[in-house]
């Protein structure tokens, strides 16, 4: 598919969908969190990330509603764990400003939590996010680590009230969710380093799928799961090579797989910075 065509069906889902409900609220606590993580940070933090560094850690799964005044809604899976596991870790070792959207973790000025259930709010909050962040450059971080739906109902063909459910079985028609992931890296936040997240059932596919979406998306690092093991181990992909993180049940702190994989990535976000400066 050309690159136009991708476009033109990003412009018509952002076109199509209905607009966020506090859109002006979002704006402001967005740009507030923004400037207030501009000064200076303190003196404590360990890491060689800079007082500009920030991360949205995308977490928890979207939702397709199937009515627009909405009883009934497919849903992904995602448990939330990995987003807020990720950004406390994401605090302990860079000290950083961390926005993060999706199920609560840590609170204080460091942190803005922006809420999503669907697929329409998840997406229109990325695109804010990641223009607002624009101007950050490589000291930004795109952590992508929601189950993101792959189908919808697209608005305007979605009935408006709740489905009847006495004429016999019900048939239903997704179309399929344009992916973001390379008008993000293309528009959005293009010097931003930017780590998704894949997730398969079966493990013979998983690594050839994580590599193609590095490949095709242009991020920096795919993180690969296995649905039954994701707590134990994951693959970070990259154009260096692939690595295994693993949890250690035998040190406090990398008990959980979260722990190491964030170390790894501001490891790598460091060295990305400092060669974007240079
Ligand atoms: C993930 O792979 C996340 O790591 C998990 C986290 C959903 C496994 P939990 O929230 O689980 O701790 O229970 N997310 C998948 C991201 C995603 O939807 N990727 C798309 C795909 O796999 C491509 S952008 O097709």
């Amino acid at each position: 598919m050309s690159s136009e065509v991708v476009e033109d069906e990003i412009s018509s889902f952002f076109e199509s969908s209905p607009p966020l409900k506090n859109m002006d609220g979002i704006i402001k606590k967005l740009n507030r969190f923004i400037k207030l993580n501009s000064s200076s940070r303190g003196e404590n933090h360990q890491s060689d990330w800079r007082e500009e560094d920030r991360v949205c850690v995308t977490s928890g799964g979207t939702t397709v509603p199937l009515e627009q005044r909405c009883v009934r809604y497919i849903d992904n899976f995602s448990s939330g764990n990995r987003g807020a596991a990720s950004t406390d870790s994401c605090i302990t070792f860079g000290s950083c400003e961390t926005s993060c959207y999706g199920p609560p973790s840590l609170a204080d000025g460091r942190l803005l939590k922006l809420p999503f259930s669907t697929i329409y709010e998840y997406l229109q909050m990325l695109r804010l996010i990641a223009t607002a962040l624009k101007d950050v450059g490589s000291c930004s971080m795109f952590y992508l680590a929601a189950a993101v739906s792959d189908f919808y109902v697209p608005w305007e063909s979605m009935t408006e009230h709740k489905i009847e459910s006495g004429s016999g079985p019900l048939d239903i028609r997704l179309a399929q969710v344009p992916k973001m992931l390379s008008i993000l890296r293309s528009n959005w936040a293009p010097n931003a380093f930017c780590i998704s997240f894949k997730l398969e059932t079966d493990s013979k596919i998983l690594i050839e799928k994580a590599t193609k979406a590095l490949q095709k998306y242009k991020v920096h690092a795919v993180v690969a799961s296995e649905l039954s093991t994701r707590k134990e181990e994951v693959v970070v992909v990259s154009s260096s090579g692939n690595v295994v993180v693993r949890r250690d049940c035998d040190k406090p702190d990398e008990s959980i797989v979260e722990y190491n994989l964030i170390r790894l990535i501001v490891d790598r976000h460091s060295t990305y910075i400092k060669e974007s400066h240079s």
